[in-house]
């Protein structure tokens, strides 16, 4: 029998007595090989972190594992980063941080990844408990797991090393089964010290199986929802990013194309199908909302981004009242339907088998929707194309938002496997709509709440996980957020193209303070240079103040695959307040 050498963990039986000195020494494992080990179990390969007390040895051995241990400037980047490594692969991102403020900063990410159904898993290192509990001021002491739980989809805390393996698998299965979010995980210093027999350690590692189990629809749904369909005189489908995350690619686009009803992509489910399918409806949005008599949502819930199913923007009288459609929603969360208005036709389950079921459902013959309809769509499309075509094609001094992306959508086109990264308030609205995207889970933005910030770790997670090349189209405000993980990509040789459009300041660059003391608080230094920021890290910075430059400078980053940065002067006199959502901003009452 084998010595078990270390100290027991609290609640653990003593250690069994010494075995003859013959026997071989024992061999043991400590906490942190046993957290590597239930992660590689579990086909976990990159972790995004950064590192200090107590888990700089972790993030060095993760290295030595062969992982790739990729290290940020600051933990809201790392989770930003973690977070959409979780919508890409439909794999937990791992976001690993130290205590207190260290978990704090990657807490924001944790609520966003739970916000917006993306699965990851926060992975923070604590001080001691006994020391903490008692709030005896320890290092970085704080009482992690309760500050994280209202913020998360699940919360753990493993305090045995033999209970590594189960903390994993739960937090694995929490992140990915069912409507995907955030998982707190709470490893205390002491855990990663621990050891315990090899074989014995070894053996309470958990691979998980079917982490995120098909949930197939009830049959009658999926006859209720045809059957409103079927009746449909002008019926439209609304893909969200849900249905972007369940790569189920080919049958969404069987249901779009034997129905022949007119789709609209969310933000980042654009390229679900190319934008310049026929049947996308995205040119006349503001026709088909208020006009649609029975909509199909798939993996898009009826919040802000889709004026709450109600109010004028759907044909309603006022700002709160029902337009009159019927609605079939296809959602994973049982709890999503009637959150906003009627829902007469919920469909429950995975996307992939819900729309597999719609499509068996169809049957051989499906009657294409009333000419009717489909031609008034394509009148205002064309109409809506055309009149942008126009404003493209001008080349105004200074560059504005349109003339510099032309550029953007061009390259886009030309490079449809690019990941595009995306966010700002005008830059990222002009962006939305200008820039076709022509493949599946290519574009990436600030989701659902609308955050500044995601930015610097989106492009390095999309960078490391698709190996494509990455564009990010930045507003120079909301570049700025993470603005220092520019030094992240040089480091890790990224092949980034950062293209900062430089307005001046947020929403534009004109503001003045009335009193003429200080800068108004929406505008920054005036004629920033952002390229040199890269070039202090031995990156390519370019400063464009022409489309012709900025497509010159792009085509050479994409050539080159050289983290690059681009600074694209931008009239600053172009933007709008909020971009496209002015409106929510509260506006004093006027006396
Ligand atoms: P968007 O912002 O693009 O409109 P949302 O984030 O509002 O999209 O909606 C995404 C929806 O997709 C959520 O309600 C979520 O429950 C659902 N969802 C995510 N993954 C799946 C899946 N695999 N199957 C079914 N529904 C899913
Ligand atoms: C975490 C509020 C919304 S958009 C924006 C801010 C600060 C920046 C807009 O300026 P930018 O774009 O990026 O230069 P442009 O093209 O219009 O000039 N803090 C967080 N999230 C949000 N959304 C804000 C603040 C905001
Ligand atoms: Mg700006």
């Amino acid at each position: 029998m084998a010595v078990v050498t270390g100290h027991a963990a609290p609640g653990q039986a003593p250690a069994p007595a010494p075995a003859p000195a013959d026997t071989q020494a024992q061999e043991t494992i400590d906490g942190f090989h046993l957290v590597i080990e239930a992660l590689k179990l579990n086909g976990i390969d990159t972790v995004f972190g950064l590192p200090g007390i107590p888990i700089t040895d972790l993030t060095r051995m993760i290295q030595g594992a062969g992982m790739r241990m990729v290290a940020f400037r600051h933990e809201q980047n790392a989770g930003y980063a973690a977070s959409i490594a979780g919508f890409l692969t439909q794999k937990p991102g791992i976001c690993l941080t130290v205590s207190a403020p260290g978990f704090l900063n990657g807490l924001t990410a944790l609520a966003h990844a739970t916000t917006n159904c993306f699965p990851m898993i926060l992975i923070s290192g604590s001080s001691e408990r006994e020391i903490v509990d008692l709030q005896q001021g320890d290092y970085e002491e704080m009482d992690q797991l309760a500050v994280a739980k209202p913020l998360c989809k699940a919360a753990f805390r493993v305090l045995n090393a033999e209970d590594i393996g189960v903390g994993i698998a739960r937090a694995i299965r929490a992140a990915v089964s069912g409507r995907p979010g955030g998982v707190y995980l709470d490893f205390p210093a002491k855990l990663f010290a621990q050891s315990v027999d090899a074989v014995h350690g070894r053996s309470t590692l958990i691979k998980v199986v079917d982490p995120a189990p098909k949930q197939v629809p009830a049959p009658e749904a999926v006859k209720r929802a045809v059957e409103l369909l079927k009746g449909a005189k002008k019926p439209l489908i609304v893909l969200g990013k849900g249905a972007a995350y369940a790569q189920c690619d080919a049958e969404i686009r069987t249901l779009i194309e034997k129905t022949g009803i007119p789709y609209l992509p969310m933000s980042m489910a654009k390229g679900l199908l190319p934008d310049t399918h026929e049947q996308s409806a995205s040119a006349a949005r503001s026709f088909v909302l208020p006009e649609a008599d029975v909509v199909v949502l798939i993996g898009a819930r009826l919040n802000w981004l889709l004026s709450h199913g109600k109010g004028k923007t759907w044909g309603g009288k006022d700002h709160k009242a029902w337009g009159g459609q019927k609605f079939v929603q296809v959602d994973i969360s049982p709890q999503e339907a009637d959150s906003n208005v009627r829902i007469d036709a919920p469909v429950v389950g995975d996307i992939g088998s819900c729309v597999a079921a719609l499509n068996a459902a169809l049957g051989g013959t499906w009657a294409k929707p009333p000419a009717e309809w489909t031609g008034a769509i394509k009148e205002r499309k064309d109409k809506n194309v055309a009149k942008m075509a126009e404003t493209l094609a001008k080349d105004p001094s200074p560059m504005n938002f349109h003339s510099a992306l032309n550029v953007v959508r061009d390259i886009v086109k030309a490079n449809p496997d690019a990941m595009l990264v995306n966010e700002g308030a005008n830059a990222l609205d002009f962006t939305r709509s200008i820039v076709d995207m022509y493949r599946p889970r290519k574009r990436i933005d600030v989701g659902t709440w609308g955050i500044m910030g995601v930015g610097m770790g989106y492009c390095v997670a999309a960078a490391v996980t698709t190996k494509q090349q990455v564009i990010a189209i930045e507003g120079d405000s909301a570049f700025g957020f993470s603005g220092m993980e520019v030094e992240t990509i040089c480091r890790y040789d990224l092949p980034v193209c950062i293209v900062v459009m430089n307005n001046n300041g947020v929403y534009k660059g004109t503001d003045v303070d009335p009193t003429g003391r200080d800068p108004a608080p929406t505008v920054f230094v005036k004629g920033a240079r952002y390229d040199r920021i890269i070039e202090g890290f031995g990156g390519v910075g370019v400063n464009a103040t022409t489309p012709a430059e900025l497509k010159r400078a792009m085509e050479e980053a994409i050539r080159s695959r050289k983290p690059t940065l681009i600074n694209a002067v931008i009239d600053e006199t172009a933007g709008t307040e909020s971009g496209r959502i002015t409106n929510l901003n509260p506006t004093a009452k006027k006396k």
